[in-house]
């Protein structure tokens, strides 16, 4: 088999998604997610100036030669473009070698370990008050595990609480917006809402929380300490990652599980990590770290060290990566749990797929590939529209803060 063509497809049902189509010389094709929120073009143009033409005329069947030279042959390695651009081609040769196969992708990775993906939903409420109601809204879905996020009391504007209750995109406006922060005010809050919400939701709901890189290592130490009588099933981003012996800090302090992972694009970026244990999840994701191929190394990596994964699986992780992720889950040994915001009505028209919930669980379904087609004339309606993630200030003198 060869590949004869590849296209990149932009588009933006509600917000901006990059595909990666390839075909084949007997009628296959497969899609890949390329889409790295507020930095979609950078991609789009790796991929159109830089890949596609080294792909043609190669075997599809062989995805790791593929990935290698993707990989090596750059000389410039890692980051978010590059092995993004890499996890779509990836991705796409699965759903290729899957289709020929005629089988499920996971059946290619191993067959099934579970029954089915445990996910979590994203609860979230300007005050608490309304993050309690939306927590008990997301338990009487089914929903197993919830994450619970909230306004902050003399904020305007924080990570993780939306417009509205059901949908939430970050990326708001098209030049980045500025939200102020307070750690004290943050830090104050954040207890009694976990107080208040597994007062209502009881015992047997997972509580997840996302801290979204905004606190120093201390300040970290202190909110997983504070959080453990409510038994988290994570606290997530506490502290931005570059440096990974920051987690040893916080590990000294709480037994409060960590999870972190969702902004690292290789196994370099959390080798240290995991080897010493300074995590209980990884979030790497198909999308960003490399596609199937590399995100099976993370996951080997961390399997020798019990750390669980537990995929990225915002809205701007279009439904490709979703589904490929659920035959990720389906087949991983070490899996712990899977991110799953719902897409809007207008991007499940852009982006059909097998998948399903229920009762809290999701299956990526049984059809040959990964499951997910792309609608282009239906893509064609909605061109790709500039839109930015928002940054932090601190709220009393203005520096710039991590958001
Ligand atoms: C968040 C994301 O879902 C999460 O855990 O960290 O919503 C993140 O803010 C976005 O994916 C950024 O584009
Ligand atoms: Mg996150």
């Amino acid at each position: 088999m060869k590949i004869t063509a590849a296209r990149v497809i932009v588009c933006s049902p509600g917000r901006n998604f990059v595909t990666l189509k390839i075909e084949t010389d007997e009628g296959l094709t497969g899609i890949g997610d390329a889409t790295l929120n507020g930095r979609e073009l950078s991609v789009a143009s790796y991929l159109d100036d830089h890949v596609i033409p080294c792909l043609i005329g190669r075997d599809p069947h062989q995805i790791e030669d593929i990935w290698q030279y993707l990989y090596k042959g750059a000389y410039w390695r890692r980051g978010p473009v590059t092995m993004s651009a890499i996890a779509a081609v990836d991705t796409a040769l699965w759903d290729i070698k899957a289709k020929a196969a005629g089988l499920p992708l996971y059946q290619l990775l191993g067959g099934a370990s579970r029954t089915g993906v445990m996910v979590y939903g994203h609860a979230n409420g300007r005050d608490t008050e309304q993050t309690v109601d939306e927590v008990l809204r997301y338990r009487d879905m089914g929903y197993k595990a919830i994450r619970a996020q909230s306004g902050v009391p003399g904020l305007e504007k924080v990570y993780g609480v939306g417009k509205s209750t059901v949908f939430y995109e970050p990326a708001d406006a098209d030049l980045p917006s500025e939200h102020d922060w307070s750690t004290e005010k943050y830090l104050r809050h954040t207890p009694q809402l976990f107080d208040q919400v597994r007062a209502a939701v009881g015992p047997d709901i997972h509580l997840l929380h996302d801290v979204h890189h905004r606190l120093t290592p201390i300040e970290a130490a202190r909110l997983g300490k504070d959080l453990e009588p409510f038994r988290l099933f994570w606290m997530e981003d506490a502290t931005p990652a570059e440096n990974q012996d920051a987690f040893r800090l916080i590990r000294q302090h709480t037994t409060t599980p960590l999870a972190v992972g969702e902004v690292f694009n290789t196994i370099w970026d959390c080798k240290g990590l995991i080897e010493n244990q300074l995590i209980d999840y990884i979030r790497t994701t198909v999308v960003h770290a490399g596609g199937i191929t590399h995100l099976r190394r993370i996951a080997d990596l961390a399997s020798l060290y019990q750390v669980r994964t537990g995929s990225h699986g915002a809205t701007d992780l279009s439904p490709v990566c979703m589904g490929a992720a659920l035959h990720f889950d389906l087949w991983v040994p070490n899996f712990g749990i899977q991110e799953y915001m719902r897409h809007t009505d207008e991007t499940d028209a852009v982006f059909p797929h097998a998948y399903t919930f229920q009762d809290g669980f999701m299956h990526p379904g049984q059809v040959p590939g990964h499951g997910v087609t792309i609608d282009e004339a239906v893509a064609a309606k909605f061109p790709y529209q500039r839109a930015y993630l928002p940054v932090n200030r601190q709220q009393h003198d203005g520096t710039l803060w991590n958001w």
